[in-house]
């Protein structure tokens, strides 16, 4: 039987295990990179594990995330995760050298190899036919540890693309819009998209990681191209052609699912507050008028994307109702379009150039006004992710969004007097890895760690019965955004587990904090959850604030893949409704009674709940396999 290209590059990894849709299996990896948000605990995690280095082929540790600093805390905590680097023999790229997913893919991505990042939009790595994957930061400290990656097969579903874009009005987020229209957040939960078809041809290696970048927000463990005459062109412009393979699906090849998109037939498309697949053609809300205007990030930061943008953009002015912000994705693209004069074009039309990081995606600075319209060429607009609670968001091509920036209000590209220039691939990067510092070989420096980098906390082991009280509860699809804010408040006590998690769920309720702190000492809490419970980022905080808070299990209809994994990792058991119905038969506030969590663990995995404060029972179910299991015991 022929194979496809996920089972391909697995069968060439595996350690343990069949691989076969459901089973677990275990398989070794090449590479694992982190970013300073997520990095600092993962760094410490490693540094607990006790090894003197790293045990994967390359560790990469990118800072991106945390670049505002009014005052110590984020200088300190790259200094950190510098000497940590330098001390485990990881790569350190340095603030300012760009966002971790995009630089990656331009240094260091390759065809059949298997890379996990502590990021959810790792995946971005599938457009040049690698296997990448995000995680949580202990899942990633073990992997550089040594062990295997194990985890559950996906299903593979191929997406078989035909046609041609209509080029340059309809792009590769286009694409991605469209899928997350059709299937939703919670589409791509517990599935591989792996992309095929005659139309495959018709897209570069950075049109096809904007694609796989948003699989994220399908809810996918991956996505994944093939590796052609594409990928070639691009590693060779990125003076890499060496490690190119060719990579394809077998004619016989077998998949879960196919579904069939016709390049050709995608029209401007726009995702509406508050969730990226509340999708509408862009003619649909036309003449919106628009207050801030956002383009880059690790979504569409293409050196041809950031080249149309400036195209658009020059001899023009930005709308004088509108706030243009620019942030590049990577130095190599900043540098190229300062270098041929695009960055003149940007300042020229009155767009404001931020530096080449997250920024305004995660809210670290260009926070809208309150109750603006704030369009985006990001990937994600959760409610309150912007830093402005009642801001609407939208997310848009960089077409849609430069064009926006001009007249003021959204621009079906098609209908517009603007011209849009179609612009090519470059033949060559200019490659600078002045700002990547690469392994030491000493094994005696010193890990510096400032007042901001505290302890990871532990957790006691399961205890047999849990007696506690619901201290919240949730609908369908709460965000990691929602569990842990991001921000300039936030954010920068990611290293610091008691500060950070007075922010726990605050965005929803102003006093969790106090009720989890009163409840803490009399038995803890559990958080009762719907559908898709934890979709959105790979941040542990948002299992690590909850635990050291006291929370002992969470209750929900189904959960996000690595919310899920970092539950588990942290001792907070992910239990689920037998009958998704018995949601109601829970209210906030209510004591809770789990028995016999142990055996149950151990043996059956379903367990009866009591509900004291309601008098009457409810059944709910854990699906552990044997590794998570042992971990939640522990
Ligand atoms: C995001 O896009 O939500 C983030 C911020 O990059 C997160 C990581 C984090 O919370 O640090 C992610 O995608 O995993
Ligand atoms: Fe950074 Fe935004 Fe990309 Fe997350 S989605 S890595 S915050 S640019």
């Amino acid at each position: 039987m022929g194979k496809n290209i996920v089972e391909k590059i697995m069968e060439s990894h595996l350690v343990s295990g069949k691989l076969k849709e459901g089973s677990l299996i275990g398989v070794r990896v090449d590479q694992v990179y982190t970013q300073d948000a997520t990095g600092t605990m993962t760094w410490l995690e490693f540094e607990a594990i006790g090894l003197d280095r790293v045990r994967v082929p390359l560790a990469v540790s990118y800072v991106d995330h945390n670049m505002l600093q009014s005052n110590f805390m984020n200088a300190d905590d790259h200094l950190f995760l510098r000497t940590a680097a330098a001390r485990f023999g990881a790569y350190f790229s340095r603030p300012g050298n760009g966002i971790c997913h995009q630089v990656h893919l331009e240094r260091f991505a390759a065809p059949g190899l298997i890379a996990l990042g502590t990021d959810s939009h790792t995946p971005t790595g599938g457009g040049i036919g690698m296997i990448a994957i995000g995680v949580g930061g202990l899942e990633a400290a073990s992997v550089m540890a040594g062990m295997p990656f194990e985890f559950t097969m996906p299903k593979v579903v191929r997406i078989n693309l035909l046609g041609k874009l209509r080029r340059p009005y309809v792009t590769a987020m286009d694409v991605i819009l469209t899928l997350l229209k059709m299937l939703s957040v919670k589409g791509g939960v517990g599935k591989i998209f792996e992309y095929g078809g005659s139309g495959v041809k018709d897209l570069s290696v950075t049109e096809r990681a904007t694609i796989t970048n948003m699989g994220a927000e399908l809810g996918a463990t991956t996505s994944i191209f093939p590796s052609d005459e594409n990928t070639l062109r691009f590693l060779k412009a990125q003076g890499r052609q060496h490690q190119w393979i060719p990579l394809e699906a077998d004619e016989d090849a077998e998949y879960a699912e196919i579904i069939e998109i016709d390049l050709s037939e995608i029209q401007p498309m726009i995702a509406q507050p508050h969730s990226p697949d509340n999708v509408v053609p862009v003619k649909d809300i036309k003449e919106t008028k628009v207050h801030q205007v956002c383009i880059g990030s690790c979504t569409n930061s293409s050196y041809k994307m950031m080249k149309t943008v400036s195209s658009i953009l020059r001899g023009r002015t930005v709308h004088e109702d509108v706030t243009l912000f620019i942030n590049p994705g990577s130095k190599q693209v900043y540098e190229m379009l300062a270098h041929e004069g695009d960055i003149e074009n940007m300042i020229a039309a009155g767009a404001r150039i931020l530096e080449s990081a997250c920024g305004p995606c995660i809210g670290m600075g260009g926070a809208p006004g309150s109750g603006q319209v704030s369009i985006r060429s990001y990937n994600r607009n959760f409610k309150g992710r912007s830093g402005t609670k009642d801001a609407f968001v939208y997310l848009a091509s960089p077409v849609v969004c430069a064009l926006t920036a001009i007249k003021g209000e959204i621009v079906d590209p098609f209908e517009t007097d603007i011209s849009v220039e179609e612009i090519n691939e470059p033949e060559s990067f200019k490659i600078n890895d002045n700002m990547l510092i690469s392994p030491k070989k000493d094994k005696d420096i010193k890990i510096i760690k400032g007042p901001n980098i505290k302890e990871v906390p532990v957790k006691e082991p399961l205890e047999n019965t849990i007696h506690a009280q619901v201290l919240l509860k949730l609908g369908d699809n709460i965000t990691t955004d929602d569990i842990l804010p991001a921000g300039t408040q936030v954010l920068p006590y990611r290293s610091n587990i008691p500060e950070i998690s007075k922010f726990t769920f605050k965005n929803l309720d102003e006093n969790f904090y106090e009720r989890a702190m009163n409840a803490k000492s009399k038995g803890g809490g559990i958080i009762v959850g719907g559908e898709n419970y934890g979709q959105g980022s790979s941040r542990e905080h948002a299992a690590i604030a909850p635990m050291y808070l006291g929370i002992k299990a969470v209750i929900a209809k189904s959960f996000a893949r690595i919310h899920r994994a970092n539950l588990i990792n942290f001792g907070i058991l992910p239990l689920i409704f037998v009958n998704p119905e018995d949601y109601e038969k829970v209210e906030q506030g209510d004591i809770l009674k789990i028995i016999d969590l142990i055996s149950g663990v151990k043996g059956s995995q379903k367990y009866v709940i009591f509900n004291e404060s309601k008098d009457s029972s409810f059944e709910v179910y854990s699906n552990l396999n044997d590794r998570e299991k042992e971990l939640i015991l522990n």
